[in-house]
C-alpha cells in the first residue's frame, strides 16, 4: 500500500505484534512517541486525540505528573522485593486504599499483573474455595458468550469471543456458557441499560439442572461487556444472576478490568448496579495502565476458608513473581490519589450526559445500525459489508486515526472509552471526526472496489481536509 508517511524510525520485522493485523501494520505502521493529557504524539509529529484511554486503561489521561514522580521515586528507593514469604509497605498500603473504595463486601486483595490473569486467579480461587469448604465436586465454571476474560487457557475457556478460542484447541473441560445478552431486535440504540434481555440470566438455572448445581464452582462475567463490541447489561440481569448463583451456592465473579475505576461514571460496576458479586478481577486503570498490574479482590466469606490449617502452611499455592511489584504498587496509589484528588469517577458521572447526546448524534450516519452507552463509553454498531466482516470499521479506524483521532473496533463495532479527564471540546471534536469518516465512506467514489461498491483504497495521512460536518442522510 503507497503512503505519504515518513518511513518507520526502525526495523520493524522482529516484534510480533499482539492481536494487530501485523504485514497491514508494517506496511503503514503507526507509531506513538508521546502523550499528555488527551493527547497522543505520532511518529511522524501529529497530535492524535485519544478516544479509548490507550486500551481501555489511562483513566486519568497521559502523563500525569503524580503517577511519573511516584514510579522514580520507587524505582530509586526499592525496586523489587521477593513477593513470596517477603512484603513491602506499599504492597499493604494499596491493597487498604483499594478496599477503602471498593464495592461493599470486598475486603481483601491478592495481586496478579494484568487482567488475564486475574480471570486465571479468581477462577482458580473458586474451585479451590469450595474445596477448602469440603465441596471439591464444584469444578464447573461458567462464562457467557461474546464475554472476554483475557487470554490465557482459563480466561479464553470461559470467554465466548470465537476467534480468540478455536484456534487453540480444546481448553478447559467442564466450563458452559449463558447466552449473550445482545438483543439488537428489541435493544437497538438504547441510551443506557436495555429494557430487554433479565430473563437470559435465567438460562443458569437451565445450566444447573443440567449439570447439577452441586458441580459448578462459579460464574463469571463482564458486568458490561467491553471487547465484544460494549453491552450493557439488561436491566435486572445481574440481580437476576445473583439471585440464581445465590440460590444455588455458586460464586459469582464480576470481570471488572475495564468496568473498573470510574468507566461507568461510579468507581466499579458492582457499585453502580448495585449488585454484589464475590470477587471482582482488576487491571488496567488500577495503575492508569502505567505499570502492569491487576488484582482480585474477594470477601471474607472467601478468603477467610483458606485461613485454616496450621500458621506455618502455605494456604493458597498461586502467585506470581511481581504480585504486589513495588513499583507497581507506587504506581497504584499514585493512580488512586489521582482518581481521588480530581474526582474522575464523579467527573465520568457528570459528563456523561454531554457524552450520551453526542454519540446518540451520529444515529443519522450511514451504516450505523445500533448506538450503546454508558457513563464514559460508547459502542457504534456498523453494518458490514456484505461478505467482508470487520472491514468497514477497521477502515473507519484507519480513517480517524488519519484525521487525528485514535478509536478501538471489535468486529464491526466502534468501541470508545476515552480517558475520565476529557472537555466537552474533545466530546465534539471526537464525534465531528467520526461523522466525517462516515460521510466520506458514503460518498460515491470513482475507482470502488466492486466487491463492496463502497470502498476504496486509503489516502495518506493528515493532509486530509475535512471538507463538511454533517451527514447527508
Ligand atoms: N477481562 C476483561 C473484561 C478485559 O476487558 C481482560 C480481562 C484481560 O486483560 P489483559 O490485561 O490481560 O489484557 C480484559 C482486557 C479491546 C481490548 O480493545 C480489551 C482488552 C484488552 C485489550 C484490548 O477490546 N481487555
Amino acid at each position: 500500500m503507497a503512503l505519504d508517511r515518513k518511513p518507520a524510525p526502525n526495523d520493524l520485522r522482529a516484534f510480533w505484534m499482539p492481536f494487530t493485523a501485523n504485514r497491514q501494520f508494517k506496511q503503514a505502521p503507526r507509531l506513538f512517541v508521546a502523550a499528555e493529557g488527551m493527547h497522543y504524539t505520532t511518529h511522524d509529529g501529529r497530535q492524535v486525540l485519544d478516544g479509548t484511554a490507550g486500551l481501555w486503561c489511562c483513566n486519568a489521561g497521559h502523563k500525569r505528573p503524580r503517577i511519573v514522580e511516584a514510579i522514580a521515586a520507587q524505582a530509586a528507593e526499592l525496586d523489587y522485593a521477593p513477593a513470596f514469604q517477603m512484603g513491602h509497605p506499599k504492597a499493604f498500603e494499596l491493597a487498604n486504599r483499594l478496599i477503602g473504595i471498593a464495592p461493599e463486601g470486598m475486603e481483601h486483595v491478592f495481586y496478579t499483573n494484568s487482567g488475564s490473569e486475574s480471570v486465571e486467579t479468581a477462577l482458580k480461587i473458586a474451585i479451590a474455595w469450595h474445596r477448602a469448604r469440603g465441596e471439591g465436586s464444584r469444578t464447573r465454571l461458567i462464562g457467557r458468550e461474546r464475554g472476554y476474560h483475557g487470554v490465557n487457557f482459563g480466561g479464553i475457556s470461559v470467554g465466548g469471543i470465537v476467534n480468540n478460542r478455536r484456534h487453540f484447541g480444546a481448553l478447559l473441560t467442564g466450563v458452559d456458557h449463558l447466552p449473550h445478552t445482545h438483543l439488537p431486535g428489541k435493544n437497538a440504540f438504547t441510551r443506557g441499560q436495555p429494557e430487554h434481555g433479565a430473563e437470559l440470566a435465567d438460562d443458569l438455572e437451565r445450566l444447573v439442572a443440567l449439570h447439577g448445581a452441586e458441580t459448578i464452582a462459579a460464574v463469571i462475567v463482564e458486568p458490561m461487556a467491553g471487547s465484544t463490541g460494549v453491552l450493557m447489561p439488561p436491566k435486572g440481569y445481574l440481580e437476576r444472576l445473583r439471585e440464581i448463583t445465590t440460590k444455588h451456592g455458586i460464586l459469582l465473579i464480576f470481570d471488572e478490568v475495564i468496568t473498573g475505576f470510574g468507566r461507568l461514571g461510579s468507581s466499579f460496576a458492582a457499585t453502580h448496579f448495585g449488585v454484589q458479586p464475590d470477587m471482582i478481577t482488576l487491571a488496567k486503570g488500577l495503575t492508569n495502565g502505567v505499570i502492569p498490574m491487576g488484582a482480585v479482590l474477594t470477601t471474607a466469606a472467601v478468603h477467610d476458608a483458606f485461613m485454616q490449617g496450621p500458621d506455618h502452611m502455605i494456604e493458597l499455592f498461586h502467585g506470581y513473581t511481581y504480585s504486589g511489584n513495588p513499583i507497581a504498587c507506587a504506581a497504584g496509589l499514585a493512580t488512586l490519589e489521582t482518581y481521588r484528588e480530581e474526582g474522575l469517577f464523579e467527573r465520568a458521572g457528570e459528563i456523561a450526559p454531554y457524552w450520551e447526546d453526542a454519540v446518540h448524534s451520529l444515529r443519522d450516519c450511514p451504516h450505523v445500525i445500533d448506538i450503546r452507552n454508558m457513563g464514559l463509553i460508547a459502542g457504534i454498531e456498523l453494518e458490514p459489508i456484505a461478505g467482508q466482516p470487520t472491514k468497514r470499521a477497521f477502515q473507519a479506524f484507519l480513517d480517524a486515526y488519519d484525521k487525528g483521532l485514535l478509536v478501538r473496533t471489535t468486529g464491526d463495532i466502534i468501541a470508545l472509552s476515552p480517558p475520565l479527564i476529557i472537555e466537552k471540546a474533545h466530546i465534539d471534536q471526537l464525534f465531528g471526526t467520526l461523522r466525517e469518516v462516515h460521510e466520506d465512506r458514503r460518498r460515491p467514489i470513482v475507482g470502488l472496489d466492486p466487491r463492496d461498491g463502497e470502498d476504496r483504497p486509503r489516502r495518506g495521512g493528515r493532509q486530509q481536509p475535512p471538507d463538511t460536518h454533517r451527514c447527508r442522510c
